[in-house]
Order: structure tokens, then sequence, then C-alpha cells
């Protein structure tokens, strides 16, 4: 039977790799200082009973355009095709405001009615305040929706998340 997969998503360098590591609690997913590392999609059987899925981030400006719009259509294809994708999580940087691509990711996710919840990641370098904003202003354009706040350098939220995760594995073993 095909295993179950949670895709992680969002621009370069948000951490989504970072945040993958945290989860397993061992380095499988490759971190960088340099935004655009994670080119391929990257798939991580977990447990032996679920994937993780890593996909390139969006938004990598030094990359050409043609090669940004190959990007986007792997992702897109990967995002609308896989059955046995079961939820998606969108990757914002918490210290910022959300941006235009990650509104349009939001955008895409609700009009093709996709499962997913956002986690703003690097919560140990940003203020209550600014994440709050953020909330609000994502709330204000699309309604309510599930979110996380994590920062994996602390190891914070991590654990809410795993069992978010655990309480979809169970309800499809039950
Ligand atoms: N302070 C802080 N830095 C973090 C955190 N998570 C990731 N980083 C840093 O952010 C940078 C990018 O992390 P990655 O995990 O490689 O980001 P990515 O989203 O996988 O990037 P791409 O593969 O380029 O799409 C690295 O320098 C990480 O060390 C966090 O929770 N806190
Ligand atoms: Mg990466």
């Amino acid at each position: 039977m095909p295993l179950p997969q949670f895709a992680f998503c969002g621009r370069s360098n948000v951490g989504k790799s970072s945040l993958i590591n945290a989860i397993v609690s061992r380095k499988i997913a490759f971190v960088s200082k340099n935004p655009g590392k994670t080119i391929l999609i990257n798939t991580f059987l977990v447990n032996e009973n679920f994937y993780i899925v890593d996909l390139p981030g969006y938004g990598y400006a030094k990359r050409s355009k043609a090669m940004r719009k190959k990007w986007q259509k792997s992702i897109e294809e990967y995002l609308s095709n896989s059955n046995m994708l079961f939820h998606i999580f969108l990757l914002i940087d918490s210290r910022h405001k959300p941006l235009d691509s990650d509104m349009q990711f939001i955008e895409w996710l609700k009009y093709y009615k996709k499962d997913f919840s956002i986690i703003f990641t690097k919560t140990d370098k940003s203020k209550q305040k600014d994440i709050s904003e953020s909330i609000k202003y994502i709330k204000d354009s699309f309604g309510d929706f599930n979110y996380f706040l994590t920062s994996s350098a602390k190891k914070k939220g991590i654990n809410n998340l795993c069992e978010f995760m655990n309480n979809f594995l169970k309800n499809i073993s039950a």
C-alpha cells in the first residue's frame, strides 16, 4: 500500500530542511546558509510508515526565470497529483510579514481546497507582536487557518507538530 505523505513548502531559506531534521531528530535534509539548496523534490521515509517531502523553495531570485517556472510547475504538479499527500505545511518566516509569494501560495491552496497548515519558523529570532500581525494579515485575506509556531534552533513547537502528524497517521490506521 502506498504510504501517506506530508509536504513542507515555503520560500527559499525559510527553514524547511532544518525543520524536517528537527522532526526526525536526524540530519537527513540538507541545511545551508545559501538559499536555493534544495533543488530536487526530496522524499524521506520516516519510521517506515510515512513520507516527508522537502520541496524546493519558491522565490529564489538568483535562478533564471525559465528555471523558476520549471520548478513551480513541478511543485504544482506534485501537489495536485499526489493522492497520498495528507497535509501541506507552508512555512513562513516569523520575523517578516508574509511575502506576496506566500500569499499567492495560500490562495492556490485555498483554490484547490488543499488541507494545509502554516508554520511560522525561526521564532527564536522574532517578536510575538510581529507574529500576531502576520497571523492577522493572513486571516484578513483568507479567514481562519491552522498554524504552528516553531524554532528548529531551540527545538520549540516540534512536539506539537509531531503530535498533529501522528494524529493523521492514527486516523488512517484506525
Ligand atoms: N535562528 C534560526 N535559524 C534557523 C532556524 N531554522 C533554520 N534556520 C537557518 O536558516 C537557514 C536556512 O535553513 P534551511 O533549513 O536550509 O532552509 P530551506 O527552507 O530548506 O532552504 P532551501 O533548501 O534553500 O529552500 C540556515 O542558515 C539555518 O541554520 C531556526 O529555527 N532559527
Ligand atoms: Mg532545503
